[in-house]
């Protein structure tokens, strides 16, 4: 995988000079306290890596969930590239069959391959990316399940049960949960870093265990990009080719609702 064991606390994840770009830049920015702590760039054994908080290493067997933000999950240079340049993947094919031998079209069929956006926008209308601006990835829980055959969870329902059972119902987590994700709220709305950058692809890592700690982390900016000097993003209103907008607030206000559905039905 893309992640090794680090000293004290700490994991190192496969290097990538954007997510290390967006490391530094944060280190001033209001989103800093929502962020694993980043301590730099380690080699090993010849390959690089960015050296990280680990953020399980405070919890006593924690179940843990990825949400992957936004109502897009693809750059806008992918979308272009395929375009002049289309490069049908087998992979992918094989993925979408996997879950609807439907998905493809006669063509896609007959080539046995599937372009990344076409993948991906697949993806995003099977799941709840396009209706919520949020899906839910995979779920690790504290006896050593692991869940992610969530690829058509889709309806606010299909979500609401999935939070019940990684919560195991208890209201006293959902409702941490749900200052954590209003305290990231706050701190999005007043963020230079979050004006100025088109945040695809990152994820809200819940973690809670059996004490009764509770957390959500902002982690992957491995596609999260800086915008042309003078460009602004409002992050709640549709994307259309070249406005870069990723729906990630709109996502959040969903999921904050949700949520509250989750510790009021
Ligand atoms: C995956 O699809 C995820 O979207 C990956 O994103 C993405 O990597 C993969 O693209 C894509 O195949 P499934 O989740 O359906 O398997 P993430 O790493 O955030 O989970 P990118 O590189 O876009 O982040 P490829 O091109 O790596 O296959
Ligand atoms: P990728 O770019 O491969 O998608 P992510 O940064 O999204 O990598 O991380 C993948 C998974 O690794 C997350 O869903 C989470 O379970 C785990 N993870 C990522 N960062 C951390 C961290 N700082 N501490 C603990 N676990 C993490
Ligand atoms: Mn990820």
């Amino acid at each position: 995988g893309n992640f090794k064991a680090g000293d004290e606390g700490t994991i190192l994840k496969k290097f990538s000079e954007n997510e290390m770009q967006c490391f530094e830049k944060l280190t001033d920015d209001t989103l800093l306290p929502f962020v694993p702590g980043y301590y730099g760039v380690v080699k090993k054994e010849g390959e690089s890596f960015l050296r990280m908080t680990d953020l399980l290493a405070n919890f006593d067997l924690p179940n843990v969930m990825d949400c992957k933000m936004g109502a897009r999950t693809y750059l806008e240079e992918e979308l272009v590239r395929a375009r002049e340049r289309p490069k049908p993947r087998e992979d992918l094919y094989n993925k979408m069959v996997e879950v609807d031998s439907d998905g493809p079209t006669p063509q896609e069929h007959s080539q046995r391959g599937i372009t990344k956006p076409r993948y991906m926008q697949w993806r995003e209308t099977m799941s709840s990316t396009n209706t919520l601006g949020f899906r839910i990835e995979g779920t690790k829980k504290s006896d050593g399940t692991c869940r992610t055959d969530f690829k058509k969870t889709r309806s606010k329902q299909a979500v609401i049960q999935v939070f019940k059972d990684f919560t195991g119902g208890d209201i006293n987590i959902t409702k941490s949960y749900l200052s954590r994700l209003m305290a990231i709220q706050q701190a999005l709305k007043t963020s230079e870093f979050f004006k100025r950058h088109e945040v695809i692809g990152s994820s809200l890592l819940f973690i809670h265990d059996h004490t009764g700690k509770a957390e959500v982390w902002i982690i992957d900016f491995g596609k999260t990009t800086a915008i042309p000097e003078g460009m602004m993003l409002k992050h709640d209103i549709p994307w259309q080719e070249g406005n870069r907008e990723d729906g990630y607030l709109w996502g959040l206000e969903n999921l904050i609702q949700t949520l509250e559905s989750v510790s009021t039905e």
